[in-house]
C-alpha cells in the first residue's frame, strides 16, 4: 500500500471515531455526514456502512439504512453486523419476512452468541404472529364495520366511576376540559364516553370528502400543526400557548398523532372529541401512522389494547380509514402529511376522488400523499425511506401552478427547529412533537396564517415534562430491542 493510500485508511478511521461520537450525542444527520466522508475515503471497511445504516435507521430513513447495510454485506460477507442491521432496518418497515432471513444469517455467522440466539427467536415469533393473521383475516370487502356493532348507550357507567361524564347526546366544553385533566392525571374516561367520542368522530368524517377545503374569513386566522406522535403533554402545551380549538382558533392537524409517544390514546381522544365539539374548527388530516401496519409496530395498537380494550383496535383502525388525505384552506395553501406524486399533472380534483376508505397502499396517490418527502435535487428521486419518493422543488411548483396555489404545508420529518423551509420558500415542513421520543432534542412548531394575507407566521417551541412512561413503552416487544 502506498502512502497516501495509508493515510486515507488512517483519515477515515479518524472520521469514524468522530462520527461515532456524533451517533451517540444523537446528532445523526451529523454522523451520517461524516461515515460518508470516511466511506470516501475507504469504501472497503464494512463497519463504516454498517454504521451509517444504523444512522439512517435512526432517522427512520429504513431504505437507505437497507442500501447501506446491503453493502456492507457485499464488503464483507462475514461480518454479522451488516445483516443484523439490515434485519432491524426491515423490521422497521414491516417487512418481518425479509428481518427473519437476516437474522438467520446472523445466528449462522454467530451460532454461540445469545443476543442473536434471542432476536431470531422473537423474529420467528413475530413472523408467525403475522402469518396467523394473515390466515384468519377476511378480504376487505367483506369485513364488516365495528363501528355499527358497537352500542354505547347500552354500556352502563359505574356509580363508582369517579371521571367526567357526558349527559345525552352531547360532548360539551365542559366535559372535554374535565377530561384533558383525568389525561393528566394519567386517568383514563369511561369507555362509554370512549365509544361515543370515537362513534361520533365517525360520523362528522365519513361525511367529508378526502380533500377537503377550508375557508378562513378575513379577519380570522387558522392554525396547522405537525405530527404530535402521542405525546399528549406537548399538544396541551401547544394549547397553552395558541389557545384550545374554537370557532374564533380554528386548529388542523395534519396527521401522525399516534404511536411512539406513549400518551396516544390520550391524544387521540383530545383532538376527537374537540372535531366533535367544533366540527368546522378541528381538521385531522391522515398520516401514514394513522394506519393499521404502523400501530402494530409503533404502539399504538398495544396502547390501545391496554388502556381501552381489543374493541377500540379495530375501532380505531375503521375511523383511521375516514381521515381525508388532504387540505386547502383559502384555495392557497395546500397542506397534506408526506407530499406530491411520482407523476406529472395530478389535479386537486384527482385527489378529492380517491376513495380513502382502506388501509394506505404500497403505491399510488394516496400512498405518495401520506409517505412523499421534499428533496433538495430538482426532479424525482428514491425515497429514504423506501415507501414513495422524494421530490424536488421543480415538482413543487408545477403542482402549484397546475392547481393555482402558492404554498404546500407538509410535516413527517422531524426538523431541529420544528420547521424547514424549502423549494424557494414554496413548500414549508412542520413538526410539532418536540425532543421527538424523549431523544432528538428538536424544537416543535405550528403555523399560524391570517386571512386574507395567508403570510406563514412559524411558532416554536420547547418540549415540556411528561410522567414517567418512556416513548414506545406499547410497542411491538421484538422493535424495542433495537432502540
Ligand atoms: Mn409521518
Amino acid at each position: 500500500m502506498d502512502s497516501n493510500a495509508n493515510s486515507d485508511v488512517q483519515k477515515a478511521e479518524e472520521l469514524k471515531l468522530k462520527a461515532n461520537d456524533a451517533f451517540k450525542a444523537n446528532k445523526f444527520s451529523q454522523a451520517i455526514e461524516l461515515y460518508s466522508q470516511a466511506i470516501e475515503l475507504n469504501s472497503s471497511n464494512a463497519v463504516y456502512w454498517a454504521n451509517r445504516a444504523f444512522a439512517h435507521t435512526k432517522l427512520e430513513e429504513y431504505g437507505s439504512a437497507v442500501q447501506d447495510a446491503t453493502k456492507a454485506i457485499e464488503v464483507d460477507p462475514r461480518y454479522s453486523k451488516g445483516y443484523y442491521r439490515r434485519g432491524a432496518a426491515y423490521l422497521a418497515m414491516g417487512k418481518f419476512k425479509e428481518a427473519l432471513k437476516d437474522f438467520q444469517q446472523v445466528k449462522k455467522i454467530c451460532p454461540n452468541d445469545p443476543d442473536a440466539t434471542r432476536k431470531l427467536k422473537e423474529c420467528e415469533k413475530a413472523v408467525q404472529k403475522i402469518r396467523f393473521e394473515e390466515a384468519i383475516s377476511v378480504g376487505e370487502a367483506e369485513r364488516r364495520s365495528v363501528a355499527d356493532s358497537i352500542d354505547y348507550h347500552i354500556i352502563e357507567v359505574e356509580p363508582q366511576y369517579a371521571g367526567p361524564r357526558i349527559d345525552g347526546e352531547e360532548i360539551t366544553l365542559d366535559f372535554v376540559k374535565a377530561m384533558l385533566n383525568e389525561f393528566k392525571k394519567q386517568k383514563c374516561i369511561h369507555k362509554r364516553y370512549a365509544y361515543q367520542i370515537v362513534l361520533k368522530t365517525l360520523e362528522l368524517l365519513r361525511a367529508m370528502p378526502s380533500l377537503v377545503d377550508v375557508d378562513v374569513p378575513n379577519g380570522g386566522h387558522f392554525t396547522v400543526c405537525g405530527d404530535v406522535h402521542g405525546q399528549y403533554f406537548d399538544l396541551l402545551n401547544i394549547f397553552e400557548l395558541n389557545g384550545l380549538p374554537s370557532e374564533e382558533n380554528p386548529y388542523l392537524f395534519n396527521g401522525d398523532f399516534v404511536d411512539r409517544g406513549s400518551f396516544s390514546v390520550e391524544v387521540i381522544l383530545t383532538l376527537f372529541a374537540f372535531k366533535c365539539l367544533y366540527p368546522k374548527a378541528m381538521y385531522l388530516a391522515r398520516g401514514n401512522h394513522e394506519s393499521k401496519s404502523m400501530n402494530k409496530i409503533y404502539g399504538f395498537e398495544g396502547e390501545v389494547r391496554s388502556k381501552l380494550g381489543e374493541k377500540f383496535v379495530e375501532l380505531f383502525a375503521e375511523v383511521f380509514c375516514w381521515l381525508p388525505l388532504a387540505h386547502v384552506i383559502n384555495k392557497k395553501v395546500f397542506v397534506v402529511h408526506g407530499g406530491l406524486f411520482s407523476v406529472d399533472g395530478v389535479k386537486l380534483s384527482d385527489i378529492r376522488s380517491i376513495d380513502r376508505f382502506c388501509e394506505p397502499p404500497e403505491e399510488g396517490l394516496m400512498c405518495e400523499l401520506l409517505w412523499s418527502d421534499p428533496q433538495p435535487q430538482l426532479g424525482r428521486g428514491p425515497s429514504k425511506r423506501g415507501v414513495a419518493l422524494s421530490f424536488g422543488a421543480d415538482v413543487t411548483k408545477k403542482f402549484l401552478q397546475d392547481n393555482n396555489l402558492d404554498l404546500i404545508v407538509r410535516s413527517h420529518e422531524v426538523k431541529d427547529e420544528g420547521h424547514e423551509i424549502e423549494h424557494d420558500g414554496k413548500l414549508i415542513t412542520v413538526f410539532s412533537a418536540p425532543n421527538y421520543c424523549d431523544q432528538m432534542g428538536n424544537k416543535g412548531a405550528f403555523i399560524r396564517f391570517t386571512a386574507p394575507e395567508m403570510k406563514p407566521d412559524i411558532v416554536t417551541f420547547s418540549a415540556v415534562p411528561h410522567p414517567d412512561v418512556k416513548p414506545m413503552a406499547y410497542a411491538n416487544n421484538f422493535l424495542r430491542m433495537f432502540q
